[in-house]
């Protein structure tokens, strides 16, 4: 039987693509991202694919959105909780603004719309939430403090809160990507840090030169990903995490093998 999607940030990049590969696999989607023409452009005419405008940060917008879905559908089977942008730089570069505005998206956002869902879905005991985190919701590097800062946030979110969904039936995923190519490290979408602190100025050069270098030539193939996650929707014992892409396995591997050092040398002081 076809599920009903309810997808965020499906104008571009991953959610577009998740949103792409739902339709083919006969889903019926709710494409969502702040204009809802920029969506219906990105899709073209489709029976099964219905755009909405959902600024993630508005929730009464996100609530609107939800209860359409449940008197129209009477379902909304599948959240992928995917918009998100990168504050990209060092921290100390950053306004207070700019961190809040960070958090106020990937996390609060995030939360604003799976607020709306929940109760929809705990009412049928049933449906899947699918968050779109990073591999810098689980490692940190110099340059991704503010963006990680914020993934680490909606890691831990949903690390309790799909404990306290599944009794009621209601699963989830958590999807840790590497690098992918979207419009995600472009200025289209990424801002960087606008206070000029010269202490920093050598190694802020050289990571704006990977930034640069990186943007467009992300090892990960985000209509990949996308199947993938499609395929994982489909399966009743699919993993509470996937890691997509060596790049992100790698990190996140050496991450678990630091934390099991620090812990052991931690027991050495007790
Ligand atoms: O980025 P991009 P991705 N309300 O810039 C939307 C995570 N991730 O596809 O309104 C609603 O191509 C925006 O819509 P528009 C990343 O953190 C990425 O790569 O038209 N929507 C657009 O559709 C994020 O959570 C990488 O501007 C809002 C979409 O979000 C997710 O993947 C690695 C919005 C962004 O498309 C998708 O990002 C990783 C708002 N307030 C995790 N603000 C990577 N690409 O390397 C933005 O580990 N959007």
């Amino acid at each position: 039987m076809t599920k009903v999607w309810l997808v965020t940030g499906a104008s571009r990049g991953l959610g577009h693509e998740i949103a792409r590969a739902a339709l083919d696999a006969g889903e019926t989607v709710v494409a969502t991202a702040r204009s809802a023409d920029a969506v219906r452009e990105a899709f073209g005419d489709h029976d099964r694919l219905h755009a909405r405008a959902l600024d993630i940060t508005d929730a009464e917008a996100a609530n609107a959105v939800a209860a359409e879905i449940a008197q129209r559908f009477g379902t909304i089977d599948v959240l992928v909780n995917n918009a998100g942008y990168a504050e990209l730089g060092f921290f100390e570069t950053f306004t207070d603004e700019a961190v809040r505005r960070q958090f106020e998206v990937n996390l609060f956002g995030t939360m604003n719309v799976a607020r709306a869902v929940a109760p929809h879905m705990r009412a049928r005991r049933a449906g899947l939430v699918v968050t779109i985190s990073s591999v810098s919701g689980l490692v940190s590097n110099a340059g991704g403090a503010v963006y990680s800062a914020s993934k680490f946030a909606v890691e831990g979110w949903m690390e309790g809160f799909a404990q306290e969904l599944a009794p009621l039936g209601v699963r989830s995923l958590l999807v840790e990507p590497g690098m992918l190519r979207t419009d995600f490290m472009d200025g289209k979408s990424a801002r960087f840090g606008s206070i000029d602190i010269p202490d920093y100025a050598e190694a802020i050069a050289q990571y704006r030169a990977f930034i640069e270098g990186a943007n467009g030539n992300q090892p990960g193939d985000p209509k990949l990903l996308a199947a993938r996650i499609v395929a994982l929707a489909a399966q009743d014992d699919a993993p509470a995490r996937f890691v997509f892409g060596d790049d992100a396995r790698q990190w996140a591997g050496a991450k678990v093998d630091q934390l099991r050092h620090e812990i052991a040398r931690s027991a050495d002081h007790d």
